[in-house]
């Protein structure tokens, strides 16, 4: 099977088809893409939408964590993305689709925020990235990008605070999650390989890290490894992040 995965550096949906690519035993050709610049060339490729992950199998075009999965596994039945058992099949794709519509936004919004704020860190983020330019040139050059990122992903003050104050609960729900077994249960599923990279790359950041860490969602993310680089040192204003600490110490 010849497979081609167009993703960005550090997306972290992009990891997530990787994961399921992997647990398959499906080698791959990554092409790593500039954000932004990658929805032109994903349309050009003939995907019908803008977003990564978007993957070629033999030809065959594929776009969205959700769709990819599916995909693999009817090329590949074994080892499974989903249960077999259906009321179990359903609690995973109710995981999954959390994972993809309401954790994986916010967490992308945060991030565009800060790299609006403070672009130093980005090199840390592109560490193994093949974007076909040395990468300190990129990152030298990133600033426009990193302001059109930020833009399109509606990164304000306004909706960040607000996706901080709903964190805690988001994080609750993947902690229930896993305390009912729908997640890092004994088979890790499509809902794993789906939410473990989003929670890696919030723990990217040095303010959300300890906040996630010691919880059953960082027991997750420990256990499935999704290879998201990155170090982004505190940049959240202190009066932002108040909720999601007086969850954690109420916790
Ligand atoms: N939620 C979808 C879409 C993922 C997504 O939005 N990817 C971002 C990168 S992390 C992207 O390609 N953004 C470009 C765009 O929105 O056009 C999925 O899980 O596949």
């Amino acid at each position: 099977m010849k497979v081609r995965l167009y993703t960005i550096p550090g997306s972290h949906p992009g990891t997530a088809a990787q994961l399921m690519l992997a647990h398959k035993g499906i080698p791959f050709k990554r092409k790593d893409l500039f954000p932004v610049l990658s929805k032109p060339i994903v349309r050009a490729l003939g995907f019908p939408r803008t977003t990564v992950p978007a993957i070629k199998l033999d030809g065959e075009r594929v776009q969205g964590t959700r769709p990819i999965a599916r995909e693999l596994d009817r090329l590949r039945p074994d080892p499974p993305l989903f249960p077999a058992d259906p009321e179990k099949r359903a609690a995973v794709e109710e995981a999954e689709r959390f994972g993809d519509e309401e954790l994986q936004h916010p967490i992308r919004q945060i991030i565009w925020w800060a790299f609006r704020k403070d672009k130093s860190p980005l090199t840390s983020y592109s560490e193994g990235a093949k974007l076909g330019v040395p990468i300190p040139l990129a990152v030298k050059t990133a600033g426009p990008i990193v302001a059109l990122a930020a833009h399109f992903n509606e990164s304000t003050d306004e909706n960040v605070r607000a996706d901080l104050e709903a964190l805690g609960g988001l994080l609750d729900r993947v902690d229930e999650m896993i305390a009912a077994g729908t997640l890092n249960g004994e088979q890790l599923s499509a809902a794993d390989f789906q939410i473990a990279p989003t929670l890696k790359l919030a723990m990217t950041m040095q303010d959300l890290r300890p906040l996630i860490e010691p919880r059953p969602a960082g027991e997750l993310v420990r256990r499935v490894q999704p290879k998201i680089v990155g170090d982004f040192p505190p940049i959240l204003p202190a009066e932002w992040l108040e909720p999601l600490r007086g969850a954690a110490t109420a916790a």
